[in-house]
């Protein structure tokens, strides 16, 4: 028999897949399957499903939906490492420069064609970020762990987010995270608000790929000009932090000169940024804070 001819004794569903195969062959011909039983669909699934079997669909959605996140930061359909963008942070004690190189930086990276965004913590947009405001401006008062509790729920809350603009291949540029939140909340020597302890909340947010700490004496960040309003602008808070910081450096930092001139600090900062670009191009896994 030839591969084209058709069968006489076949039965009805055979019949049907032997009309497919030869069907695929003949322009303009749409293919249906006759008689054939087909899987279902998840949602026709879903459907038929019992309710408690429901219910256990739609509670494991979002677990699923973050699981499939994780891998697509990392991995695309084809079993490839995919593209993403750079988490590039910016850290260090007051009037070091932070807010100014991370605007500088967006502008540098998007004239340079790289798609990027400008964050900052805290994020005083949010209804979190409003207390935070509020509590920093000594307009409200709480407990100094409830504030540290509050200062990293105002990054958990973007961590979705956060995660869904890198893996869309947006660089973000962050002004102050995790690192300020330990340093100060630890630098205010609370007993058992300890760095182990301010840490904890932070386990699991992205870690930077870069973490560039600009350092600056206090003599010289008090040429700057002098402290605003804030609550935790006082030299001897600002001595603290510093110190906190420094028991939290870790081998990967950048730790970058900041009392040069701010284009020679731009230079350097967008060497360094750009390097982060590249790799996460390449397809560098984002790793979790304080995770081994
Ligand atoms: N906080 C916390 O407790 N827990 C947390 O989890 C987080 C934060 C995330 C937020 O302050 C406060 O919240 C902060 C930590 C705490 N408390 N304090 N203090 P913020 O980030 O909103 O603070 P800010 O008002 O932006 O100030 P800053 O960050 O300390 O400044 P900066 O960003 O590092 O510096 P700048 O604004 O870019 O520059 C300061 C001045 O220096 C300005 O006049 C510039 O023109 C000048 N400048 C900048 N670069 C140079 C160079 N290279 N040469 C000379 N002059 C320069
Ligand atoms: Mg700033």
């Amino acid at each position: 028999m030839c591969a084209n001819s058709q069968p006489t004794s076949l039965g009805f569903s055979a019949r049907a897949i032997w009309i497919n195969r030869t069907a695929r062959h003949i322009p303009g011909w749409r293919i249906r399957t006759f008689g054939v039983k087909r899987g279902r669909s998840p949602r026709a699934r879903l459907k038929r499903a019992t309710p408690a079997r429901r219910r256990a669909t739609h509670r494991d959605a979002p677990r699923r939906d973050a699981a499939r996140a994780g891998a697509l930061s990392t991995m695309s359909a084809a079993g490839k490492v995919a593209a993403r963008g750079a988490f590039v942070l910016f850290e260090g004690a007051d009037r070091c420069g932070k807010s100014t190189q991370a605007t500088r930086l967006v502008r540098a990276l998007e004239a340079r064609g790289v798609e990027a965004e400008l964050w900052r913590y805290p994020d005083r947009a949010t209804a979190m970020g409003k207390m935070i405001d509020q509590y920093l401006r000594s307009k409200s008062e709480m407990e100094d762990g409830a504030i540290h509790l509050l200062f990293a729920a105002n990054r958990w809350e973007k961590k979705a987010l956060m995660e869904r603009k890198l893996a869309s291949g947006v660089t973000l540029v962050c002004d102050r995270y995790s690192y300020s939140g330990c340093a100060f909340t630890a630098a205010k020597g609370v007993d058992g608000l300890d760095l182990e302890w301010c840490r904890a909340p932070e386990v699991g947010l992205p870690r930077p790929d870069a973490l560039m700490y600009l350092e600056l004496s206090l003599e010289d960040a008090a040429k700057r000009g002098g402290f605003g309003e804030e609550r935790y602008e006082t030299t001897e808070m600002q001595r603290a932090v510093k110190a906190s910081f420094e028991a939290m450096r870790e081998d990967w930092w950048d730790v970058i000169d900041a009392n040069r001139e701010p284009d020679v600090i731009q230079d350097e900062v967008l060497r360094i940024a750009l390097s982060a670009v590249e790799k996460c191009r390449a397809g560098r896994e984002l790793k979790r804070l304080w995770q081994s």
